[in-house]
């Protein structure tokens, strides 16, 4: 356990009306009320505000604040906490923390303070690791999963899951106390039972995790086609600004341009590509050579073309091999500039989703680009209703930690068919226990920690 007090600025820089600089540790109280004018925080009950002035080393005024004070255990970190609310901006922040440092405070690595409420039982690492996924959440979606977990729903989960298997484990271990005796027989279904219970929930769980990482990493949409289709025209619309420069010159864009829109509360991140030829130019010819990688690895392709010039075979083809079962990618064909073709109907392709529209427009009519959008959100329509149903694993450290888990108890299953003995089974059982507590920090290390704790900003 720390016994060091730590101090930092909890809010973001910058102008602000206020800001936050923290301060925990046995000894916050004492250091706030060194550099406190205003009322004798030594005395002060637990939960209260006290207004008053910081003053600095020299014992000269900073700054005007409002220190708030929470007693350990009942705090954010289960340590004394004082929280100083100081006017926002450049230099107050920084001077009320110097002073705090000054008396005696320490400067707080980044996750620190959640790494405390971790150490003092506030929270399990799970949730800890959720503080993080909420202050780095850029969808309304991920924060409402982020927050699942914070909540402790997911925790709750494994907890379940760890009493099962140490249900298991004790099962068996009773079969190895009494193994003379006749019990095996009679338990042995019932430890199948639990066994294959044991495995469907956490294959189900680790399913959820192409979900946890749609609603944390976005989804990712490829636009590709030939030069001049309009994929410029289309990005911009799609994010409501001039992102990428659109010109009636064939082969304009070359590298990659990315831009984020939040469409139904999920990310998405839009990736503009060069238009797909074959070129003598070196820098296209590069530019091709990418978006082709970027198509590959895309979730969803809108593959636009111009419904004036129409569809090559080449394209054709090419499309007919992403429609294909074994793809990971979804693509939806596009015939752009509907407006100068109205007549023209948009190509069929088997099992492929095809739409009309007109990038041109859809820029300052959104009635035009809606029925694409909705395209867009049917794709992740599965996931949604996934996550609203139970957790979703969004971590990939929880993945493999889980994939070990049922790897672990697949294996006691298959033990036990074979018939091998008691002890070798617990060992499975007990290599289960072992990943499911490494999730929520029953079990783990100062290095894990470590890495799970500095990805945080400093002040959290
Ligand atoms: N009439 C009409 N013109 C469009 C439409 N969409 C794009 N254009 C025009 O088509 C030309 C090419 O548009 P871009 O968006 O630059 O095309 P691109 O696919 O990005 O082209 P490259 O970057 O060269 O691959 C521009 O002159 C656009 O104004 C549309 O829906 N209707
Ligand atoms: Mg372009």
């Amino acid at each position: 356990m720390p016994d060091d007090t730590i101090a930092a600025i909890a809010t973001a820089r910058g102008r602000a009306a206020l800001a936050v600089v923290r301060t925990s540790g046995p000894e916050a109280i004492d250091v706030v009320n060194r550099c406190f004018r205003g009322a004798d925080l030594d005395e002060a009950e637990s939960h209260t505000a006290h207004v008053g002035f910081v003053e600095n080393a020299e014992g000269d005024d900073i700054d005007q604040v409002v220190a708030t004070v929470f007693r350990a255990p009942n705090s954010a970190t289960g340590e004394n906490i004082v929280e100083v609310s100081c006017h926002g901006g450049d230099l107050a922040p920084k001077m009320v923390l110097q002073s705090l440092l000054d008396h005696g405070a320490r400067m707080a690595e980044p996750g620190e303070f959640t790494e405390r409420a971790f150490l003092n039982g506030k929270m399990d690492l799970a949730q800890a690791e959720a503080v993080a996924d909420l202050i780095h959440a850029t969808s309304t979606k991920a924060h409402e999963a982020s927050l699942t977990h914070l909540k402790g729903r997911y925790s709750d989960l494994l907890e379940d899951l760890r009493e099962e298997l140490l249900n298991l484990c004790s099962l068996v271990e009773l079969e190895i106390d009494f193994s003379d005796e006749d019990v095996e027989f009679a338990d042995r279904e019932r430890l199948e039972n639990l066994l294959d219970e044991t495995e469907e929930i956490l294959g189900d769980l680790l399913d959820t995790y192409p979900t946890g990482e749609k609603l944390k990493d976005g989804v990712r949409v490829v636009i590709g086609g030939r030069p001049n289709a309009g994929k410029s025209t289309l990005l911009n619309a799609l994010v409501g600004h001039d992102r990428a420069i659109v010109s009636e010159t064939p082969g304009t864009t070359r590298d990659e341009i990315e831009a984020e829109a939040e469409i139904e509360g999920v990310l998405f991140r839009f990736v503009d590509t060069a238009g797909l030829r074959d070129t003598a130019d070196e820098i296209e010819a590069e530019g091709v050579r990418r978006a082709t990688e970027s198509i590959e690895e895309a979730d969803v392709l809108l593959y636009l073309y111009d419904l004036t010039v129409g569809l090559d075979s080449e394209e054709i083809d090419f499309l007919d091999d992403l429609s294909g079962d074994d793809s990971t990618v979804q693509p939806f064909l596009l015939g752009n500039k509907a407006d100068a073709a109205p007549d023209h109907p948009v190509a069929e392709l088997d099992g492929l989703s095809a739409l009309k529209l007109s990038a041109l427009h859809a820029r300052d009519d959104a009635d035009e680009l809606q029925p694409l959008l909705d395209r867009l959100t049917d794709t992740v329509a599965e996931h949604l209703s996934r996550a609203e149903a139970s957790p979703v694993v969004m971590n990939q450290r929880h993945r493999q930690h889980l994939q070990d888990a049922l790897d672990a108890v697949r294996q006691a299953r298959e033990a036990l068919d074979m018939g091998v003995s008691g002890d070798m089974l617990t060992l499975d059982l007990r290599a289960a226990l072992q990943e499911l507590g490494a999730i929520t920090g029953e079990i783990t290390n100062e290095d894990v920690l470590d890495q799970i704790f500095s990805r945080f900003c400093i002040g959290k």
